[in-house]
């Protein structure tokens, strides 16, 4: 009896190492995946040919050893991008951009979204049609370069503010 309820023991630790193995195998192939960042649900809302300014929004894991910084990004669809958050000051919602980028501690995950965090694209070269996607490279402190594609939904998703429909000041 006492035999049975140790082999039991060992299968079950067995069983463990195996599906841990299993999972991190997994996660190496998703998309977005880098060595140490992983970024997950990047998106952005639909933007017609007038539309000037765009925000992205993504999930960020660090699953490295050390603390990171997202520091900026890169993009063809505009002229410039940037690194926002959103305060709501005397009642009105206000975007500034962070200089010193966003903090992902180790084993941390930030999300950026609407009316929090977000890449903000200035000067768009075109329209953002629903159902199209488009690369967007995140520079990290530590982790270097990060491809991530990025879908575009439609104009109300997810609610929260319209950078659109937003007086905004950038210096
Ligand atoms: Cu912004």
């Amino acid at each position: 009896m006492i035999k049975f309820t140790q082999k039991i023991v060992v299968l079950a630790f067995v069983g463990f190492s195996l599906l841990g193995t299993g999972i991190s195998g997994a996660s190496a192939d998703s998309q977005g995946m880098h060595k140490k960042i992983m970024v997950d649900d990047a998106w952005a809302r639909a933007r017609g040919a007038t539309a000037k300014i765009a925000g992205a929004f993504m999930t960020i894991k660090n699953m490295s050893a050390q603390d990171d910084r997202l520091l900026s990004a890169k993009s063809d669809i505009s002229k410039r991008v940037e690194i926002h958050t959103t305060k709501m000051v005397d009642g009105v919602m206000k975007m500034m951009q962070l200089k010193e980028g966003i903090a992902v501690k180790s084993g941390a995950e930030v999300m950026l979204k609407p009316g929090g965090y977000h890449v903000m694209f200035l000067g768009l070269s075109g329209a953002l049609p629903e159902g199209s996607s488009f690369p967007v490279t995140l520079s990290f402190e530590k982790s270097g370069d990060v491809k991530v594609m990025v879908s575009v939904k439609k104009a109300g998703a997810m609610g929260g503010m319209s950078h659109g429909k937003t007086k905004m000041k950038h210096d």
